[in-house]
């Protein structure tokens, strides 16, 4: 609790055995539940959340946004931080984080990162690329200026699920949720920088960069002109 706000953390999880323990032991006192929705895992990512003292959310259907709407629905404490179980976002900063949300008086932070370790590989490259066209066709097709349409960390008053519409299922949730708050003029928001790890991830990595990188983009135009598109 920071001023009196409760904090739950949702982290979506897929076989995420490995990078869990790593994000959990670095979860601030401040928390004040963990929720780990078990997305259709078929490791032991239950157990570890369990022995780390996390409210355990199943969700057989699976989906990146599908966990996070079964995460999201389970939550009734004032604040949400949501990260992913692989150890790339930096979950220690989530009480600094809150202050900023709290000084600002913001409704809603997406966090912006910035890649602190600048290996030229190509999947590092393909990322950044990735990244940056998804960004551009956000700004292009909906005129908000969002620097990182793709990031996973957010934080932001639980009233806000209640102004957004989210029809994602897939990777596709993260640029939807943006796109949503940003088109709510009465929803402060803006984007904060935190470092990024990509070599930090642990386990194996569930995006598709090929793949889901079409979904989203398709995702984006689908949304723009009113096609329903579940599945991305
Ligand atoms: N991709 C994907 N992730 C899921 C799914 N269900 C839960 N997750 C979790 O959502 C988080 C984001 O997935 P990641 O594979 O880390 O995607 P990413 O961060 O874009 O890419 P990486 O660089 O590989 O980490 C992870 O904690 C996953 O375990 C799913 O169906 N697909
Ligand atoms: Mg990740």
């Amino acid at each position: 609790m920071i001023r009196g706000k409760t904090i739950t953390l949702v982290i979506p999880a897929h076989n995420e055995e490995i990078g869990l323990p790593h994000v959990l032991g670095q979860v601030p006192e401040e928390v004040d539940r963990v929720i780990v929705v078990d997305n259709c895992s078929t490791d032991a990512t239950s157990i570890v959340a369990a022995e780390f003292g996390c409210m355990v959310v199943n969700q057989p259907l699976k989906g990146y946004g599908h966990a996070y709407q079964a995460g999201f629905g389970a939550v009734e404490s004032d604040l949400i931080v949501t990260a992913d179980a692989d150890g790339t976002y930096p979950v220690a900063r989530i009480t600094s984080l809150v202050e900023i949300l709290l000084d600002e008086q913001l409704d809603f932070i997406s966090c912006s990162r910035k890649p602190d370790d600048h290996a030229g590989n190509l999947n590092n490259i393909m990322r950044f690329t990735g990244n940056f066209v998804l960004s551009a066709f956000t700004m292009l097709l909906y005129l908000h200026y969002i620097r990182d349409s793709q990031s996973g960390m957010w934080v932001f008053h639980r009233e806000v699920l209640d102004r957004v519409r989210l029809t994602s299922g897939g990777m596709a949730f993260s640029e939807e949720l943006k796109i949503e708050v940003w088109s709510l003029r009465d929803i402060k928001r803006r984007e904060v920088d935190i470092p990024f790890s990509y070599s930090e991830r642990m386990g194996k990595a569930k995006l598709n960069l090929w793949r889901d990188g079409f979904r989203n983009l398709i995702f984006l135009f689908a949304k723009r002109f009113g096609i329903p598109m579940t599945r991305a």
